[in-house]
């Protein structure tokens, strides 16, 4: 039976970078969750004949609002769901899944790398038809809708059982309950040299993937464990678990520390990777070796030519602005495409369907192609493991050759987290008011050749889009400003910093980068504005 529910609006319920991000204390309230969905189906208006794909990562709430959102869709009047078995699904299987099937969107429960469990916070992501999150102009309607709010509609049944692979019946509409392990397996698959990795293994190659108690366990048990032949025990903390056994499932150097203390051993693998919750985003370990997001975006471009889906050639490449430069210089090395784009997977999307690009990523740790529309974890790992399969050089051989060949962009990011929002957003106005006229001076020896917002205008559907700010300095040297759109209280501020250097390449990054910090915190009075002397995070 459909029921009409009269609700009330609540003003918080604006997406931020990808998706709606809160405290699970915060969603939990009284129809939270059910005011943000109905807002996304009145939006898309008429729902008959349509299709949509629902997962999540497992965190905390997933369960009790999977419920609701199946139940919502049938009173709506979606005609299919296709749902990853026990509600689970990564981001990236997601993306496959609504373009493998020609959906018309799908729904990731999932507050991606931030914390879980009832004190850490709850999210939802949504992707249209091109299986990719929404893009600003929509996420501003729903919006709109989420503040006047007056009712939603619910199927009044009992919860749907999803352990049950097939085909049941709601109100009407057709549930497909999958494994949302399989199809993601045969995609990676057709991309990359399996054959070739099996046989890294059969030779005693050692790998550990830290799949963080959150998504991508079972993808990762099946694909390194099984298929491939890793050894057992090589994938740890593979239960997908409501609040990641504690563990905070952002992989970097601070929040993955039981593999970066394993990879800097003694005893340390061949090769180390984590995902994050949703795993959509990597982190690559060589042996007592980190390899940046941005130098990693920028060696999986340079070679491509190892990878049977992508030998013949590729497109183009694109960075968010805040990533470092190195792609830069391998897109102009080959000769193909090369586009900056504000922080955000969805800003890629339009280059990917436009055939601009087939590689992009972030300094944020998420890595991709084409052949989906979101970042993908698993596949970073895979064309890692690839490149050292057909080369038969380790993490740090292909790193230093890199850094060889095209110079070395030292790059560190500064995150000032829980600063009080009105300040935050003072500072950034002051700073954006300040940096035209720094423009030709030297600051601390460094001449500024440019400063200002980055504003992207997308060359396919012409939005324009101002995001973060930056200062440009004549020998390569950059500091971006930003603050995350992916946080669920306060305000982060984001200090990026880079410089290039063509000889000197085994230095330490953070001294490497000392004059810049400086510079970065006495333009932005970052220390007198927050009472922040120093970073609360630095990856
Ligand atoms: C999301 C977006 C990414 C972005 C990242 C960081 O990642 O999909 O494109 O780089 O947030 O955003 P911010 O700097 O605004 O916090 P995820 O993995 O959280 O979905």
């Amino acid at each position: 039976m459909i029921k009409t529910v009269s609700t009330t609006p609540y003003t918080d319920q604006k997406m931020g970078t990808a998706g709606l991000r809160r405290k699970s204390k915060v969603v939990v309230q009284p129809n939270y969750v059910e005011n943000f969905m109905q807002s996304i189906f009145n939006v898309i208006g008429d729902l008959q004949g349509k299709t949509f794909v629902v997962g999540g990562d497992g965190r905390y709430y997933n369960d009790v609002a999977i419920q609701k959102i199946i139940k919502m869709a049938a009173a709506n009047g979606v005609s299919r769901l296709i749902i990853g078995q026990n509600g689970f699904m990564s981001t990236p299987a997601g993306s496959n899944i609504i373009l493998k099937n020609k959906a018309d969107g799908g729904f990731i429960l999932s507050a991606s790398h931030n914390p879980g469990g009832i004190n850490g916070d709850f999210g939802i992501k949504y992707s249209n038809h091109t299986g990719g999150q929404i893009p600003s102009s929509i996420s501003d309607q729903i919006y709109q809708q989420t503040l006047n709010i007056k009712e939603y509609k619910i199927c009044d049944t009992e919860d749907i059982d999803l352990s049950k692979i097939g085909k049941q019946e709601l109100c009407g509409m057709e549930i497909e309950i999958i494994d949302p392990v399989v199809d993601y397996v045969e995609m990676m698959e057709n991309i990359f040299d399996f054959p070739a990795i099996k046989k890294l293994f059969q030779n005693g190659f050692t790998m550990r993937f830290d799949a963080m108690n959150a998504v991508t366990g079972p993808y990762a048990i099946r694909i390194f464990e099984e298929i491939l032949g890793a050894k057992k025990g090589s994938v740890v903390n593979y239960n997908p678990l409501p609040d990641f056994g504690g563990l905070h499932p952002d992989p970097n150097m601070v929040y993955a520390k039981e593999l970066v203390d394993y990879m800097y051993s003694d005893q340390a693998a061949d090769f180390g990777a984590a995902n994050d919750g949703d795993g959509d985003r990597n982190m690559i370990l060589g042996k007592k070796f980190f390899v940046t997001p941005s130098d990693s975006l920028a060696i999986i471009t340079d070679n491509f030519c190892y990878i049977p889906a992508y030998k013949n050639g590729i497109y183009g490449v694109a960075k968010s602005a805040a990533t470092s430069t190195s792609v830069e210089r391998v897109a102009h090395a080959h000769n193909i495409g090369y586009y900056e784009v504000p922080t955000g997977w969805k800003y890629f999307v339009n280059l990917m369907d436009s055939k601009r690009i087939t590689f992009c990523g972030e300094e944020s740790f998420g890595t991709g192609s084409a052949h989906i529309r979101e970042k993908d974890g698993i596949w970073a790992v895979l064309f890692w493991l690839n490149i050292i399969a057909a080369t038969g050089k380790s993490v740090e051989e292909i790193t230093t050759e890199h850094w060889q060949k095209y110079g070395r962009s030292y790059y560190v990011r500064f995150d000032f987290e829980g600063v009080d929002t009105n300040v935050a957003d003072k500072l950034m106005e002051s700073l954006e008011a300040k940096l035209p006229s720094l423009k030709g001076q030297t600051i601390n020896g460094y001449q500024v050749s440019e400063a200002g917002a980055f504003v992207y205008n997308d060359p396919v559907d012409h939005s324009s889009t101002k995001n973060g700010l930056i200062i440009r300095f004549n020998d390569g040297s950059r500091i971006v400003y930003r603050l995350s759109g992916t946080g669920s209280s306060g305000a982060t501020i984001r200090v990026y910093l880079e410089r290039y250097s063509k000889a000197d390449l085994h230095n330490d990054p953070l001294k490497m980068l000392t004059e810049i910090f400086e510079i970065a915190m006495a333009v932005s009075e970052i220390p007198e504005r927050t009472g922040k002397h120093q970073a609360d995070v630095v990856t």
